[in-house]
């Protein structure tokens, strides 16, 4: 059935800005977004199944044994918008119970965006799915336009909001309170503040997929923006920090050395890292406080195993 892909180029030009910008500060950084190029995805996909990442799983599990009364507290949407959608297979209960007109997925990894969006629209044929490559980020307003008239309900799950800190947590909700307009909903899925061990232990698993999703971001520089980075030089490190409330992932220099990135020569000394996630963890009432400044209003409230899933209005 419709099966729409849009693609906003931007997402490719700015990764040599945002890459260059982020290693010329004074502390070394890069946005978590570049992770998903399509080996990273597929990390990503491992990582899931790591014994110690239960975050991915407990979603799935905590969304299909609620399904019901999350559906109830929803009522009738027409259009499910879904912001890093990335290979939709979180979408499908939803679409399932809710049977909405559209689907809007957007995701910066475009190729697996529209591989999965097509899968979905031969699997929903009711459901008429819009896959839209672009950086949410920049680009969310701009989706506004493919969007059929309707109630709208904006699904974020998997936790992606912990890579943003609070105060751009707030920004992005009144982004989406603009896009799903006054009756509109927002479903959000994130982790929770948990014992530090077990939060270690998820961004540390002992198969190393972890370190490798981290290290990726190296191999895909060098081949896309013609950097050399050698990976034996750099090591995976990933810690909780309480009072932050948040996981910090970076890669650590294990020598002083010089890595050039489109001809240009960065420096790194020993030890001197670069920041490579956030992923912030909170409490069911911090997140609900936070959505109040961006107008959202708790309409339900679903928790297992260290993971929430809210509903507002
Ligand atoms: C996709 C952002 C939810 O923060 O746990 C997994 C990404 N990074 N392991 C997370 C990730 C390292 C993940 N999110």
């Amino acid at each position: 059935m419709p099966f729409h892909f849009l693609d906003f180029p931007s997402a490719r030009d700015d990764l040599l800005v945002d890459v260059l910008a982020g290693l010329t500060a004074r502390t070394k950084s890069i946005p978590p977004k570049y992770f998903y190029d399509e080996a990273g995805c597929r990390l990503f996909e491992a990582i899931c199944r790591q014994p110690e990442y239960a975050l991915c799983r407990t979603e799935q599990a905590l969304m299909a044994s609620r399904l019901g009364d999350i559906a109830a507290a929803i009522g009738e949407v027409d259009c499910i918008i879904e912001p890093g959608a990335g290979d939709c297979r979180k979408v499908r209960g939803l679409l399932d119970v809710l049977k909405p007109a559209q689907l809007a997925i957007m995701d910066i990894a475009g190729n697996t965006l529209s591989t999965a969006g097509r899968k979905l629209a031969d699997d929903y044929p009711a459901v008429a799915v819009t896959a839209i490559g672009m950086d949410f980020i920049h680009d969310l307003e701009a989706a506004a336009s493919h969007l059929s008239s309707g109630r709208r309900l904006v699904y974020y799950p998997g936790s992606s909001i912990g890579n943003f800190s609070p105060a751009d947590v707030a920004g992005l909700l009144e982004r989406f309170r603009k896009l799903a307009g006054n009756d509109g909903l927002l479903l959000i899925g994130f982790d929770l503040k948990k014992d530090p061990e077990l939060l270690h232990r998820a961004y540390n698993d002992a198969a190393g997929f972890t370190a490798a999703f981290n290290l990726n971001l190296l191999v895909r520089l060098n081949r896309e923006l013609g950097a050399d980075f050698d990976l034996s030089r750099f090591r995976h490190y990933a810690f909780y920090h309480p009072a932050e409330g948040r996981i910090e992932m970076h890669l650590v220099s294990l020598a002083d050395q010089l890595v050039h990135v489109s001809g240009q020569g960065v420096h790194f000394d020993l030890g001197e890292t670069l920041h490579t996630e956030n992923s912030y963890k909170f409490s069911c009432d911090e997140f609900r406080l936070i959505a109040k400044t961006a107008d959202w209003s708790l309409r339900g409230e679903w928790e297992k195993d260290g993971f929430a899933v809210q509903l507002y209005g």
